[in-house]
Order: structure tokens, then C-alpha cells, then sequence
């Protein structure tokens, strides 16, 4: 748990549980608000990457995240905001890099695809479809091997469950009782590709048992949920107790890349999404919270009012920062 606190410090349960759910709200409204933001601003053409958003599957990389500290290494996608915003990243950074600027998070050489800041815990997100589930192997190995309280965190999609390299990985951390978390975020599609056109069977999570990773499949769009079983399975992977595979179900309310949506292309319906989006995590929260008297709605405004000032001030930043200089293209 990053980018505000580490592990609430509160006294009574009850605080110590306003202040999780106060963390796991203001993480989710971090990546919807500044995704929105990015929509918002993209047809002005200044940023020149692709942008994959993940608006609707916020609660994945935030109840993830949650259980993470600065010493763990996350592991990103194409689809790779979320997780980066969740924990520790800068916001100031996280614009920069989208502008192509020398104060981005990779000196405006990665893009929206290519997110890395190990200071801020995101070891790298990578285009390649299943590219960093090997690399989160691999450091996890690297934590073992030099004796770190390290938990390795890969997010992928369902589309990266079609790759040989996901099974080889699970293999390899089953056998050797990896500390990693395997963190499939199944939005049913794969580009235009519904995953019943892919895969014989509706059964991600149920592939890791086979390699000795314990599988399991939570409602993605419940923060808590998802929440609950990564806290277990960070618990258990650093007791030395192996890896875990997680599927998260959830949806993405936008087109797979660009700030617009795409039901016209007619791979999937209006019904579908509008199935989904009456399930928002972010919704489903607050009525929840709500119901229970835990929070009330001037907490979450003020959350609200926040993050608004935070982005808007990180996008100015982003705009006036200069772009890098040619002469260290090759440094
Ligand atoms: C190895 C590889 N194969 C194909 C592609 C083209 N490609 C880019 S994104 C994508 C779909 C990925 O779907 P999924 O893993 O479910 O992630 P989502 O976009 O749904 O978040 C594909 C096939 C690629 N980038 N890399
Ligand atoms: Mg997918």
C-alpha cells in the first residue's frame, strides 16, 4: 500500500477500517479520475502513445495493491495504468510519460505501454501480450535467492491466458514455491475477440492447481473481494508458502485502446456493457459503505475534491515540462 500511507496506523478497528476503506476508495477514484482525465484530453493530440484504459476494472489493481509494500516488485501490461496509480506512482510522472516528456516516469521514452518506476515499486508493464509474467517470475527467484521479504505482483488479461509462456511460468514458480502473485484480470475480450472464441473452457483459475499454484476466481469489481483473497495470497507468499493464480472478473468500459468506446464495432453488445456499468466498483462501494455507516458522502467528497486539484496540477506539470533532449537518445 503505497501512494497515500502504508498500512493504516489506526487505533480501533473500526478506524484501522475507515482508513482501509478510505485507501481503497481514493485508489480506485486515483485511476478513474485520471484515466477520465487522459480520455478527456487525448483528441487534443498531444500525447502520441496508444492509450489501453481500464476504466470499470478499478478495484482489481486497487484491493491487489492494497496488500503490497514499497519492497514488492508489480508487473504490468499494455493495459497498465492501474496498477501503477493504485500504489505508488507519481501522478505528475504518470502525465509526463503519456506527453512524451523528460519528467515522465521513463523519461517520456516508454509511453502509456511501457509504465516503469522501481522507486514507486513498478518494476514494468511491457506490450507484449504475457512479456512480464516471466520477468515477475524471475524476480521473485532473485528474492529468494538473496533473502528479501519480496512479493513479485504481475497483472495480465485473459488474453495473455492464450500464451505458453503463462503455463511455463506457472510451472516454474510452482515448483520452486515462488513468491509471486499471478493476477489475471479477465475482462472477457482479447482485442474484439470474446474469450469463448478463444479458450475451450471458462476456466483460468483452474489452471494453476495443475502446476501446483493454488487458483482462485473473485468478483473483480468488488474492492473487497478482491482485497480479501490478495491478502491472503501476499500473506502466504511471504511465508514462503508459493504463488497464487488470481482471476479477477471485470469488464473494460472502453474500446481496447483510444479514449472512446466501441460498441458500434458490434463485437459486443450495448446490453452487455450497460450490464457491467450498473456493477461500477466504484458505485457498488460507496452504496456500501453507505449501508453499513462506515463512511459518509463528505468523506468521499473530499477524497473527490483531492484528487481533482492533485491531477489537475500533475497535467499542467506534464504540459510545461520540456521534452528530452535529443542529444541523449542514445544514453
Ligand atoms: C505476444 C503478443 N501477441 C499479440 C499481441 C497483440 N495484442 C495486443 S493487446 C491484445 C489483447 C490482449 O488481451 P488481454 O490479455 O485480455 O488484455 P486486455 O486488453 O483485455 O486488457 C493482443 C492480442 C501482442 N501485443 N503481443
Ligand atoms: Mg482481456
Amino acid at each position: 500500500m503505497a501512494h497515500s500511507s502504508r498500512a493504516p496506523s489506526a487505533t480501533s478497528p473500526r478506524q484501522h477500517q475507515r482508513e482501509r476503506l478510505l485507501w481503497l476508495y481514493r485508489a480506485m477514484l486515483r485511476m478513474r479520475m485520471a484515466e477520465e482525465k487522459v480520455a478527456e484530453l487525448y483528441p487534443q493530440q498531444e500525447m502520441r502513445c496508444p492509450v489501453h484504459l481500464h476504466v470499470g476494472q478499478e478495484a482489481v489493481s486497487a484491493g491487489v495493491c492494497a496488500n503490497l509494500t514499497p519492497e514488492d516488485r508489480i508487473f504490468g501490461s499494455h493495459r497498465s495504468h492501474g496498477p501503477y496509480l493504485a500504489f505508488g506512482g507519481n501522478l505528475g510522472a504518470f502525465f509526463a510519460e503519456l506527453y512524451g516528456k523528460a519528467a515522465g516516469c521513463c523519461r517520456g521514452r516508454g509511453g502509456s505501454m511501457h509504465l516503469l518506476d522501481r522507486p514507486a515499486g513498478y518494476w514494468g508493464s511491457s506490450a507484449i501480450v504475457g512479456g512480464t509474467i516471466p520477468i515477475a517470475v524471475g524476480t521473485a527467484l532473485e528474492a529468494v535467492y538473496h533473502r528479501k521479504n519480496s512479493v513479485s505482483v504481475v497483472f495480465f488479461g485473459d488474453g495473455a491466458a492464450d500464451e505458453g509462456i503463462l503455463y511455463e511460468s506457472l510451472s516454474y514458480a510452482g515448483l520452486k514455491k515462488l513468491p509471486v502473485l499471478f493476477v489475471c484480470e479477465n475482462n472477457q475480450y482479447a482485442t474484439n475477440s470474446h474469450q469463448r472464441a478463444r479458450q475451450a473452457l471458462d476456466n483460468i483459475s483452474e489452471r494453476g492447481p495443475v502446476f501446483g499454484v493454488p487458483g482462485v476466481r473473485v468478483d473483480g469489481n468488488s474492492v473487497l473481494a478482491v482485497y480479501e483473497v490478495a491478502r491472503e495470497s501476499v500473506r502466504r507468499a511471504r511465508m514462503s508458502g508459493g504463488p497464487t493464480l488470481l482471476e479477477c472478473d471485470t469488464y473494460r468500459w472502453k474500446g481496447h485502446v483510444g479514449p472512446v468506446g466501441d460498441i458500434p464495432m458490434g463485437y459486443r453488445t450495448q446490453q452487455e456493457l450497460d450490464g457491467w456499468v450498473a456493477r461500477c466498483p466504484l458505485r457498488q462501494f460507496e452504496q456500501m459503505v453507505f449501508a453499513e455507516g462506515v463512511l459518509k458522502q463528505s468523506d468521499l467528497d473530499g477524497v473527490k475534491q483531492g484528487l481533482a486539484r492533485e491531477i489537475d496540477e500533475a497535467v499542467a506539470f506534464a504540459k510545461a515540462s520540456p521534452f528530452p533532449d535529443p542529444a541523449e537518445m542514445t544514453a
